[in-house]
């Protein structure tokens, strides 16, 4: 791989790609798909930006990895936003928005009727937008990682994986169950993830759940009901063992221990504490420590399985709802998405040691 002009060590090209790279899509070997999407969001918005603010702070990173030899030398290339999304999104966001007045219930009205069929019939297309480009960087023998958004926008990247590798597992940071079979009506909303990639796609054979601290009933049920294929990790759990002095290390041994061989990350940001993601959607007390995560993904990357591709979604810039009309505070701005860049790097560290295209450091 050529190096081109870059310099590890200067301060970043403004011109450059992200992290301040000056790779290719045929340079590289890993490939960020953004997918500026948040149309049934419940709570706050502003996820819509997450990918953008992700790549304006991204140059900030000192790309020298404690972990992995120079992860960047093995190319890092950010597809570029699509205008068509952000059409869908646009169109979406003001459908939903009436089915999320009338609080979901749409018995009594045809146009609120139409309207939600509307915005899940959008949501369906974004779903094979994903899955046609994640489909193009997998053809294209390179890895693909998928930057939201909101946690709906993975479900077309499962189906593109699921297509290319046969079965694998996921492991799901997330402060959510995720596991509703539809939320306020709509099919493909960011509550209802691991619910569709459980009932619609066969070849996910481990669910491993972390963090997970709010959640209804029926998601608990539903978890049950899958038996030993979800394995969950709930965060008062997690604190308890702790609190008892079992190691962290441990614990983060049993979260991987039954994964199977072909492992998808899906990380939702707020699986943290959310003193590192603020401006999130549906934020919770609790969560884990950024370091508890980046270690959890390390011994999975170090156990000898393949992490064939990631998403991280939820990454939320500025508030941006009903009540609080894009209000933008710098220092915010940066943080979220200062945090966000940083661990959608380590990822792409990991994902490529354990793919054995960049090598652990022997510190
Ligand atoms: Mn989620």
């Amino acid at each position: 791989m050529d190096n081109k002009s870059f310099n590890p060590n200067t301060a970043a090209d403004p011109n450059a790609g992200i992290y301040g790279l000056p790779y290719s899509f045929q340079e590289s070997q890993l490939i960020y798909i953004p997918v500026a999407w948040e149309a049934t969001t419940s709570y706050g918005g502003g996820t819509f930006y997450g990918p953008e603010a992700i790549l304006n702070a991204s140059p900030q990173l000192d790309v020298f990895d404690i972990d992995v030899v120079e992860p960047y030398s093995a190319g890092l290339h950010c597809l570029p936003a699509d205008e068509k999304l952000i059409h869908y999104n646009i169109e979406a966001r003001e459908l939903a928005q009436t089915i999320k007045d009338a609080y979901g219930i749409v018995t009594d009205s045809i146009p609120l009727q139409k309207n939600l069929s509307r915005v899940n019939k959008i949501s369906e297309t974004v779903n094979e937008w994903v899955k046609e480009k994640t489909s193009y960087v997998l053809n294209s023998n390179k890895i693909a990682a998928i930057i939201g958004g909101d946690h709906s926008v993975p479900f077309g990247a499962f189906q593109a994986v699921a297509e290319k590798f046969g079965s694998f597992g996921i492991l799901h940071f997330d402060a959510h169950s995720d596991t509703r079979s539809a939320y306020m009506g709509f099919e493909y909303s960011h509550a209802s993830i691991m619910h569709n990639a459980a009932t619609k796609i066969p070849e996910i054979i481990k669910f491993v759940q972390v963090g997970i601290r709010d959640f209804c009933d029926d998601e608990f049920q539903f978890v049950k009901s899958q038996g030993p294929r979800f394995e969950v990790f709930y965060d008062s759990k997690i604190a308890e063992h702790k609190l008892k002095g079992l190691t962290f290390h441990a614990l983060a041994e049993k979260m991987i221990e039954n994964l199977p061989e072909k492992v998808w990350v899906s990380f939702d940001i707020d699986g943290l504490d959310p003193k590192y993601c603020p401006h999130t959607g549906t934020p919770v007390p609790g969560g884990l420590e950024y370091s508890e995560a980046v270690y959890i993904i390390k011994l999975l990357a170090q156990s000898g399985r393949k992490i064939i591709g990631f998403d991280l979604v939820e990454v939320s810039p500025t508030l941006n709802d009903e009540q609080n009309p894009i209000e933008i505070n710098q220092a915010a701005d940066e943080w979220d998405a200062n945090v966000g860049m940083r661990l959608l790097y380590k990822m792409s560290a990991m994902t490529l040691a354990s793919q054995k295209k960049a090598t652990w450091q022997k510190i």
